[in-house]
Parts: C-alpha cells; structure tokens; sequence
C-alpha cells in the first residue's frame, strides 16, 4: 500500500517534472514545437486579424468579359471578424465612375496619349471644385484601382483583373489637392492571394501602379514615386505565421516565401481594417510608410500594349513617373497609396 502511494507520488513528480517542457516556449523564447500552438494564429505576434484557406464567394465574378475571373469572397478571422477579399471594391456601384479608357481591350485602345487626350469627351471632367483647374491623369494599375480626389470619387478601373488596361482621368480641381487610391492585386484563389499561373495553381501574382498627373497646360505636376505614402491592408499567402514581422506602421512581409505551390489551400492571410476616411484630404497620413518603387522590368510591362503605348507618359525622361506598391509588391494585395499635389 505505501508502496504504491510512493510510486503514485514519483508518477506526479514526474508529471509536474515533464510539464516543465508543456509550456509553449522554453527559456530562449523559442518555440519548440510550432504545432502545439492555436491552429489559426499560430506563432503570429502582429496587429493584423489572421485567417486561413479559401473564402467564400459572394459574387462569382465582376466581369465577366475579363480574361481572369474576378471574384469576391468573405473569409472570418480567428478573432471571428470577417474580411472582404481581395477588397471591398466600387466596382458595382454606379454613383462611383468608371475612369475613360486609355487601353482597354474591352472598351476603347488609343494608339497614343496624345490621340486620347484629343478625344477626351468633357462630359467626363469630374468636378472637384468648380473655379479649379483641369488636370488629366494617366494611369495604370495591376490590376484595379479606385481614385479619390480630395475624397471624391473621380474614376474606377474598368478592368478588374485581367486583361491589362490602363485609363486617362479629367477632374477640375484647386491646388493644393490629394490624391488617394485604393489599389487591387486581384486574386482567383480567393483569401489566398494567388492564382493560376506558370504552371501553378497558387501563383501568388504581384500589384504595381503608375500614374502621372498634368496641369491644363500639359505640364507634368505629379509622378508616381518614393514620396507618395503606400500602406497594405491585405498580405497572403502567408505560409509561416512566423514570417511576417512589424515596425512602427510599417508591416513587413518581407521574410516571407513568394514561391508558388501545387496545394496552398491552407496557407494564412492578414488582414489590416481600413480607416474610414483614407480618401479624404485631411486624412493624417504622416505615420504611413512610403511607397516601395519598382522598376519596368519587375512589374513586367514590356508585353502590355496599355503600358507600352504610352511610355512616352508613364517613362518621360524628363518626369519618369516609377511603380509604386507598398513594401511587397507580391504578398500585399490591397494597398491605399496617396500624394498631396501642392
Ligand atoms: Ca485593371
Ligand atoms: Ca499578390
Ligand atoms: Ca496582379
Ligand atoms: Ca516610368
């Protein structure tokens, strides 16, 4: 009988013992086993709401002349708040205007900035402050864009996903004025970031936006560059919860793996709410990082009519207006980008 309570004793000993090495992380803060933690959240220590897998579709497609399928879903967080992805998006609503073609192999194709300026309808000027001047806008975006100026909606990309297209805006305006864009790397996998593409059914596909702004004398008065502000609100595929890393206002995803797989229907998304009066121009931005510049050759232009008939805007040497994206042109999917034109 004492024998058997001093090895019942040992036994719960050796429990408490062993539990020393229960507890999630050991004494270097390192985690031993990665999978004992919460199957959503994991390891992940950031400020965005985390989901995993695919979201549910809430409208099959957006346009249905596209090349690509431009759905939209809704995915819920482990925190249970439900996201919109790849974005909450315009696209449907008619009091927000779509921006004229430059490039649309849908609509019109202008063979020359200068032949589309010459056709600009006037009908389409949007009026910001009515004793403003005309500025014009060149722009094109992988893939989706929606621009605001001075928090009025001015125009919306007509081509949600693909084929690449680009746009010319009109809007009457007083200096100083700002600009703000919603911008969209749209997705086919939804919530996961990624499509079908060399090869691979989850290809995470990358973003990228040019824009140039000209005054009624066609003097250039605002490019695409490292000044402007650029922050992401959605980041997938995220393979490793561990991976994505935070500094100030500055959300980094930049140790995270970009390659494609055959099966990354589990992997992770984050996902960052939006203020709600990012368009406006009193919206205080100074925090914001600034915007990440890419080059031609890493967006990929050089097989995109919308793009090439048009350097002699988007590549003018004496302006050269650079892609902009925030910190990861690949794994951020939303991002709100904005300038104020003094
Ligand atoms: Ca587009
Ligand atoms: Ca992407
Ligand atoms: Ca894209
Ligand atoms: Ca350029």
């Amino acid at each position: 009988m004492i024998h058997n309570k001093i090895v019942y004793i040992m036994a719960l000993f050796f429990v408490i013992l062993s539990c020393s090495n229960c507890s999630e992380d050991d004494s270097n803060g390192n985690d031993p086993d990665p999978d004992d933690d919460n199957p959503v959240t994991g390891d992940y220590s950031g400020t965005a709401s985390v989901t995993q897998g695919l979201a549910s579709t809430t409208v099959d497609n957006l346009f249905s002349d596209g090349q690509r399928v431009a759905g939209v879903g809704t995915v819920t967080a482990d925190d249970n708040s439900v996201w919109t992805v790849p974005a909450e998006v315009n696209y449907d609503n008619s009091s927000f205007p779509f921006a004229p073609d430059l490039h649309n192999t849908y609509g019109t194709q202008y063979a020359t900035a200068a032949e589309a300026l010459a056709s600009f309808d006037d009908n389409n000027i949007v009026e910001v402050d009515a004793d403003g001047e005309v500025i014009t806008g060149y722009i094109f975006a992988d893939n989706y864009f929606e621009l605001y100026v001075n928090g009025l909606p001015v125009g919306k990309d007509a081509v949600p996903f693909t084929e690449f297209n680009s746009h010319i805006v009109k809007f009457r305006v007083s200096l100083p004025f700002t600009i703000a864009m919603k911008l969209v790397d749209w997705e086919e996998n939804l919530g996961l970031g990624t499509e079908t593409n060399q090869g691979s059914d989850y290809y995470p596909g990358d973003g990228g936006m040019v824009a140039v702004f000209k005054d009624a004398s066609q003097n250039t008065i605002a490019t695409t560059g490292s000044e402007w502000k650029a922050q992401t609100f959605y980041t997938a595929p995220i393979k490793d919860l561990g991976c994505p890393s935070e500094s100030g206002t500055t959300r980094s995803s930049a140790n995270c793996d970009t390659d494609s797989e055959n099966d990354g229907s589990s992997f992770y998304a984050l996902h960052w709410e939006i203020p709600e009066t990012w368009m406006n121009e009193d919206f205080d931005d100074a925090d914001w990082p600034n915007a990440t510049t890419y080059t031609n050759e890493t967006i990929v232009v050089n097989n995109k009519p919308s793009y090439m008939s048009f350097t002699d805007v988007f590549d003018d040497t004496e302006d050269d207006a650079e892609f902009i994206w925030s910190t990861n042109v690949i794994l951020d999917n939303e991002v709100i980008v904005r300038y104020t034109v003094e």
